[in-house]
């Protein structure tokens, strides 16, 4: 049955591979920490989970056996669609990201090209972005495009005409704006992405780093969009107020989603929207 459109997913991406545990104690860096951080958020309306994961010393970590761990505790402790980073951090390694599949998640990310970021490099050669792609086609994980650029619209047209679509034959996109050295965290640059959307596309939904949070996500919902929040994105709920929790986020996504008579949508809802098994 398709997902209705007042379904709102709402995926939470709980850590990330930027802030230290030392900046942010809340920050759930611990497997233990992480479940628990994506059952509350689950218990709030999340549909999907983002997954970077940390090694003892709370530093990124794309550890494979850490990883097959990490998605085996979110199957057991939770429903949510389990979504592995390819994107890991800015240091890691092209081949360390390719074996995140290895893990066997329910979906993974795939960035559609390179970006600067921050004082950093994001790095996604066409040619990797190609082998991830097939990888994901073969494992059967559905891939969740991260655009962070209008260029990144375009390549993810080209992808899908040389490739094909991806396994479940949904095609999902998240526009992640804001990022320093990306496109801007404005409705004007979200309408400008979702308008170069390739007819494929069959879902999209949005993120705003930083302070372009609640532009991007009202953006988003006046847009019919998705949406993306947590600790990985913004950790300030506005100016001088931390973040607690990421299922405080998740609350005030849903919030904002039943202004605009949305309602969260169920992680089974979340699997049919995507195709993943
Ligand atoms: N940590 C960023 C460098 C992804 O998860 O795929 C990349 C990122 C995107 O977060
Ligand atoms: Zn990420």
């Amino acid at each position: 049955m398709p997902v209705p459109p007042e379904a709102l997913l709402v995926t939470v991406a709980p850590t990330g591979a930027e802030t230290t545990k030392a900046d942010c104690p809340q920050l759930p860096t611990t497997l233990p920490e992480l479940v628990r951080a994506a059952q509350d958020s689950e218990e709030a309306g999340a549909a999907m989970v983002h997954v970077h994961i940390r090694d003892d010393d709370h530093r990124p970590s794309l550890d494979p056996e850490r990883l097959k761990d990490t998605v085996a505790a979110l199957r057991e402790g939770t429903g949510l669609v389990v979504q592995l980073s390819t994107g890991g951090s800015v240091h890691d390694p092209l081949d360390a990201r390719l074996e995140v599949l290895d893990a066997a998640p329910d979906s993974c990310s795939l960035t559609m090209g390179t970006t600067n970021f921050g004082d950093d490099v994001f790095s996604n050669p066409w040619p990797f972005i190609c082998d991830l792609y097939q990888l994901s086609q073969e494992r059967e994980v559905v891939p969740e495009f991260e655009l962070f650029d209008l260029g990144h619209v375009a390549a993810l047209a080209r992808l899908i005409a040389r490739y094909g679509l991806p396994y479940g034959g949904k095609v999902h996109v998240d526009f992640v704006m804001g990022v320093p050295g990306g496109m801007p965290g404005t409705t004007d640059a979200l309408v400008a992405g979702v308008a170069a959307l390739p007819p494929e596309v069959t879902s999209w939904s949005a993120t705003g780093i930083g302070r372009t949070t609640l532009a991007v996500g009202l953006a988003a919902l006046s847009k019919g969009g998705h949406l993306r929040v947590g600790m990985e994105d913004v950790l300030t709920l506005s100016r001088g107020v931390p973040v607690e929790s990421n299922a405080q986020l998740v609350e005030r996504a849903v919030a904002m989603g039943a202004l605009a008579q949305r309602r969260p949508m169920t992680p089974a809802e979340a699997r049919e929207l995507l195709g993943c098994r």
